[in-house]
């Protein structure tokens, strides 16, 4: 049984986290996460839209996933690497190098982010949705509706 262990915050989960989490699980048998808590988040400069509970819930759902803890420090995953009996640590390269130190206790693998996709950029675009936007989008989609009824009724 090969263990994998990753951790990371998964806010607004996209393709870039499940394509990393599926990479992951596809390294062993078993694919433990640690869902960043909130508090954490904080220690990262972070502020997720979803809480810890909620996103550990959609984590927990991903089919390669077989568990989920939380990650509370920067400092457990040694001890998380023992108590799961951890095969493999894997993570983005965007933390390359960062986690060497685990390789006294099992093997460390950086993989590729998926480029271009990030939950900031999806905060940004989401932020840029205003009220105004809103009723442009339902004005339009009224005289669409407008043109199906016209021509139900011909
Ligand atoms: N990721 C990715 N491609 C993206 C965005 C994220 O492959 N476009 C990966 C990251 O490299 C990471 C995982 O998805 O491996 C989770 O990313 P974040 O939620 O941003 O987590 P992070 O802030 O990197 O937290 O102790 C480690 C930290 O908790 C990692």
């Amino acid at each position: 049984m090969k263990t994998v262990l990753t951790y990371g915050t998964f806010d607004l989960l996209h393709l870039g986290h499940i394509k990393m989490l599926n990479r992951l699980s596809d390294l062993g048998d078993r694919l433990i996460v640690g869902v960043s808590t909130d508090e954490f988040n904080n220690t990262k400069g972070k502020k997720s839209l979803y809480s810890f509970e909620e996103r550990a819930q959609i984590v927990e759902a991903i089919k390669g996933v077989h568990k989920v803890i939380p990650e509370n420090s920067w400092d457990q995953k040694l001890d998380d690497i023992k108590k799961f009996n951890v095969d493999i640590f894997g993570i983005g390269d965007d933390w390359r190098g960062k986690f060497d130190f685990l390789e006294t206790q099992c093997e460390v693998v950086y993989l590729e982010r998926t480029p271009d996709i990030s939950t900031t950029k999806l905060k940004k675009s989401l932020s840029s949705i205003n009220s105004e936007h809103i009723q442009k989008l339902k004005t339009g989609l009224d005289s669409v509706l407008d043109v199906v009824r016209a021509i139900e009724q011909n």
